[in-house]
């Protein structure tokens, strides 16, 4: 009989029921996941981290997590460390789109395949990573630029635009602005006067927002590339002595629960949705990768798109 894991892993099973083994000893085969954070700077990581730390425990996985506080050096600390314990998989949410070859070279060299998970990696080599699922954020800022277009649609112009990016050099951040623009440049009508990373964090979008507002008395509409930083604007608006969603049409992207809190409350105008709930998903790869099943390079996930005129209709039904 061929010796594989699965017979290995009866043997085991078998053998720790009789008590022969430790359970500990056949609770090692498990597949074991090594997970690296980007961070905990929005409400949206922390439903991603819940989601994959739940979907890890209900799958059987044996997750090992890290946070790398938003640096890139230590999410790439974190796959070191990954790569020296032999795990089974790794995964990780790149902070940023570059820098990443060397590392997941070395991971190849310990044959330890990477599935890439909410953003990706502009490396020319697609063989250092075996699918990357999440969002296209292009897609979001498309949806972003389009809601504005048919809001404005009666609006002569000019239509001045401040944006909040997220942080620098990340997919999300580069490719809503992308989407975004791509939409607003057929009508001149549009201008972004001011644009500026707010780091995707309520403290730093609320820092820039009052800046914005202390330098320009003339902006018309906040395009922010996430709920947090639309948040911390919002209280800077406010704190200007102006009306959010009135005085200053509002547009993020996320739809996490505090933006529809803000949308509830007539402070936020449209939300794009992007789906933190990545869990399942990663799981259900992990597994198939272990089964020695092939999967695309690109799973890409469904999403839709929330103005305020919906939020409490929809807000019971959020997952997250
Ligand atoms: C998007 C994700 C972004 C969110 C932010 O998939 O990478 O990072 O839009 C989060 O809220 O910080």
């Amino acid at each position: 009989m061929k010796l594989t894991r699965r017979t290995l892993t009866k043997a085991l099973a078998s053998a720790s029921l009789t008590g022969l083994l430790p359970a500990a000893a056949f609770a090692q085969n498990k597949i074991v996941l090594g997970f690296a954070q980007v961070g905990a700077e929005s409400e949206w990581r922390t439903a991603n981290t819940e989601s994959i730390k739940s979907s890890a425990a209900a799958a059987g996985i044996d997750l090992k997590f890290s946070d790398a506080q938003q640096k890139q050096e230590n999410q790439i600390k974190a796959i070191r460390s990954y790569i020296a314990q032999k795990v089974d998989v790794i995964a990780f949410s790149p902070v940023v789109e570059t820098g990443w070859d060397t590392v997941l070279l070395e991971a190849k060299a310990a044959k330890i395949p990477v599935v890439l998970t909410d953003r990706s990696v502009n490396s020319k080599d697609t063989s250092l990573y075996v699918t990357f699922m999440g969002s296209d954020f292009i897609e979001e800022g498309r949806k972003a630029g389009k809601w504005l277009v048919e809001k404005m649609k009666d609006n002569k112009g000019p239509i001045n635009i401040v944006e909040l990016q997220g942080t620098v050099g990340s997919a999300p951040a580069i490719d809503r602005k992308k989407g975004f623009e791509e939409i607003i440049k057929a009508d001149p009508k549009f201008k972004i006067t001011r644009s500026q990373t707010g780091d995707f964090t309520r403290a730093k979008g609320k820092e820039v927002m009052e800046a914005f507002l202390k330098a320009d008395k003339n902006i018309n509409v906040l395009f922010a590339h996430n709920d947090d930083m639309a948040i911390g604007a919002i209280q800077a608006i406010e704190e200007a002595g102006l009306k959010p969603a009135k005085d200053i049409t509002i547009i993020s992207i996320d739809a996490v629960k505090g933006a529809f809190e803000a949308m509830i409350a007539g402070k936020l105008n449209v939300s794009v949705e992007c789906s933190p709930l990545l869990g399942p998903q990663l799981m259900s790869a992990v597994k198939d990768i272990k089964a020695g099943k092939s999967l695309p390079k690109r799973i890409v996930t469904e999403e839709g798109i929330f103005p305020m005129e919906v939020a409490a209709k929809e807000f019971p039904s959020r997952k997250y």
